[in-house]
């Protein structure tokens, strides 16, 4: 049986964070429900590759600790290819410490994330307070958050008791979290539509990479684990024409909503 699926556009409406609101709309007008995990090392690298795929995209994901030459300018001209491209930057930081801890780590250090990144995610493992902590670095007009409620690598610890811990925890912190980083929707009905599910491991070849990352098709995460967004990270930064590549990813995400 077909999905009946809620549009984005009426999503937007449900969600209570700023940012939530504003990636829903984003993926209602610009019809893409692809992010591209930019996982490269140099920091002309990222840019030109945030440039070469920015009109595919709704979601731009960074992990700038792995930038070997990140400066504030790096977070600066990213943002300028965010307004230019219209999409929103993703910080891929998996914050886990306490909340007094991460309002340092999300606000300060070298890489000053809450200056540039429209949201970041977070594990829910030490418990409410690196929720409140992260909102205290960032706010709420301006940024959100996404909880790990599940991962897609091989014999990852986060079962189904931890993954609901993690939906109450998202329910009880509406006006910062707006979604999850998971391998399906993990809230059904109309309360799941005010939440985002973004997925990782997904590739057009299935194979591993020997590491423990494990994939799925586009059309299998969308339309049979009814995520709303593709993650997609070597499938095409390591591909001959990133661009091209990310174009085709694009369409097949966009079509398996339908
Ligand atoms: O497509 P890949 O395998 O090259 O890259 C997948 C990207 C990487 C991971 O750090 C990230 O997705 N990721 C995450 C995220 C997004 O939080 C969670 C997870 O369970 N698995 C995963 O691969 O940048």
């Amino acid at each position: 049986a077909k999905l009946q699926r809620t549009p984005f556009e009426d999503r937007a409406k449900l969600c209570k964070n700023a940012v939530g609101v504003a990636l829903f709309s984003l993926m209602a007008r610009k019809k893409t429900n692809l992010c591209v995990a930019a996982d490269v090392v140099e920091a002309k690298a990222l840019l030109d590759l945030a440039d070469a795929v920015g009109p595919q995209i709704c979601v731009l994901k960074t992990h700038c600790d792995i930038v070997r030459d990140w400066t504030d300018e790096t977070g600066t001209q990213l943002r300028f290819l965010a307004d230019k491209h219209d999409f929103l930057i993703f910080e891929d930081r998996k914050f886990a410490d306490i909340g007094n801890t991460v309002v340092q780590q999300c606000s300060g250090g070298v890489h000053r994330i809450a200056s540039w990144a429209h949201f970041t995610n977070a594990h829910a493992l030490p418990g409410d307070g690196i929720v409140d902590g992260l909102r205290t670095a960032a706010g709420v007009e301006n940024h959100g958050l996404l909880l790990l409620a599940q991962m897609s690598s091989a014999g990852n610890l986060l079962n189904k008791e931890y993954t609901s811990a993690c939906v109450e925890m998202a329910k009880r912190h509406t006006d910062f979290v707006f979604g999850f980083i998971s391998q399906e929707r993990v809230i059904e009905g109309s309360e799941g539509d005010a939440f985002v599910y973004m997925t990782p491991g997904v590739k057009l070849s299935q194979e591993g990479d020997g590491l423990g990352q494990q994939y799925n098709t586009p059309t299998a995460v969308i339309a049979d684990r009814n995520s709303d967004i593709i993650i997609v990270g070597r499938g095409i930064y390591k591909s001959d024409n990133p661009a091209a590549t990310a174009a085709i990813y694009r369409k097949q995400a966009w079509d398996a909503l339908a």
